[in-house]
């Protein structure tokens, strides 16, 4: 299964260590997409190769339209990922959307109000595992 993992790069990178978790989590389920959202240097690194924004949102694009399933975590507000959710949601992909109430950022209407997508409210990591496993065992069976 291929799993394409949201997370803030602009939107700021207080979070990258707990993405790095989470993907590494989601790797035991399938083939992590986007394994670089979990990279602090993902920025210097993609600029370092040359790409330009363009070539970002078309290789983004690429890999949410081959992509089994979305998890997004979205407690660092990104218009990035908030993006990505609204084109998986036209594409008919499965989202989950992970959020840590304790945030100082509310969760956006647009996310918690959507029909089309699920929202996990977690503290931990460990807490949102058995969660995440539930999700794509029923995505993969689908
Ligand atoms: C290269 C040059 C400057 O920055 C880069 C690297 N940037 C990105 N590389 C790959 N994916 C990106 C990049 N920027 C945003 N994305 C996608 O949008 C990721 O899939 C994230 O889930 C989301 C983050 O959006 P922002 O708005 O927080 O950056």
């Amino acid at each position: 299964m291929d799993i394409y993992f949201a997370g803030s790069i602009r939107g700021g990178q207080s979070d990258v260590a707990l993405y790095a978790e989470l993907i590494e989590m989601l790797d035991d389920h399938g083939t992590v997409l986007t394994e670089h959202v979990g990279n602090e240097t993902v920025q210097e690194e993609e600029s370092q190769a040359g790409m330009t924004d363009h070539d970002i949102h078309e290789q983004d694009l690429t890999w949410l339209r081959q992509a089994d399933a979305v998890v997004a975590e979205v407690t660092t507000p990104s218009l990035g990922v908030g993006y990505e959710i609204g084109r998986s949601v036209e594409l008919g992909t499965p989202v989950h959307c992970l959020y840590r109430p304790d945030s100082e950022h509310g969760l956006s209407a647009m996310i918690r109000g959507s029909d089309s997508v699920n929202v996990v409210e977690y503290d931990s990591p460990e807490e949102v595992e058995p969660v995440l496993a539930d999700f794509l065992s029923g995505v993969d069976e689908a």
